[in-house]
């Protein structure tokens, strides 16, 4: 049955059967002192705020029979999925690949890997391992999608501007219909999250529409 989520930049239609939350990399490296964000010269306490409204943003997409689908920015153990130029990037002292507090920076089956405590996988859920920053590129994402007759995403997680908004661009570019849950994002640079929302919903959509989570939870309510 259709809802309606109250958006920007105006009403999101979507029948729960049909969508996906879509909660991008709330892992551990992203998130946590020692990983891969922190190697970059992040501060990533930015990010810790956003998990209550994950967390409950995937309790009602499982509530409500929605889809979900974990993605992990990770790389296999030979980084053979990694491009050189990736690894290179920043010129870190402990980059992709290298041994750090937690576990191999950004490698599969790492601790860095994992996703944080309060958001781990369910029974049920999908887990899609992506080397990109987009969750289509290099994925069976699209035909996950596909088969699970997915028309409509709902994306959050982190950071807003790199993985969230380039898969979110990827998916707009496929023909899926997205709203970014605002509160269930977050940028290590709070300027770049609200611009973010700011180029989605610009220009009647462009990219797709946005809401926080009281505006989804109100739509199922
Ligand atoms: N550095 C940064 O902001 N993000 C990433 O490298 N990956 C994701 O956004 N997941």
């Amino acid at each position: 049955m259709t809802k309606t989520i109250h958006a920007r930049p105006y009403d999101f239609p979507f029948d729960p059967a049909h969508t996906a939350v879509v909660m991008i990399d709330m892992q551990r490296d992203f998130l946590e002192a020692g990983g891969f964000g922190a190697m970059l010269g992040n501060d990533v306490s930015r990010l810790s705020p956003i998990v209550p409204a994950c967390a409950r943003l995937l309790a009602l997409a499982r509530r409500h029979g929605m889809t979900v689908i974990h993605t992990q920015e990770a790389h296999d153990p030979q980084l053979a999925d990694c491009p050189p130029s990736k690894k290179a990037r920043g010129g870190l002292a402990c980059g992709i690949g290298d041994p750090g507090p937690l576990g191999r920076v950004l490698v599969a089956g790492e601790p860095g890997a994992g996703f944080v405590p309060d958001l781990l996988p369910q029974p049920g859920d999908l887990v899609l391992r992506k080397p990109g920053k987009g969750a289509f590129y290099a994925t069976s994402l699209d035909a996950i999608l596909h088969a699970q007759g997915i028309t409509h995403l709902l994306i959050g997680g982190v950071t807003t501007e790199v993985c969230v908004q380039t898969t979110m661009r990827e998916a707009n570019d496929r023909g899926y219909e997205c709203l970014l849950v605002t509160d269930c994002a977050a940028s290590y640079f709070p300027e770049f999250h609200a611009a973010v929302v700011e180029m989605v919903v610009a220009q009647g959509g462009i990219v797709g529409w946005a809401a926080p989570l009281a505006e989804v939870e109100r739509a199922l309510s």
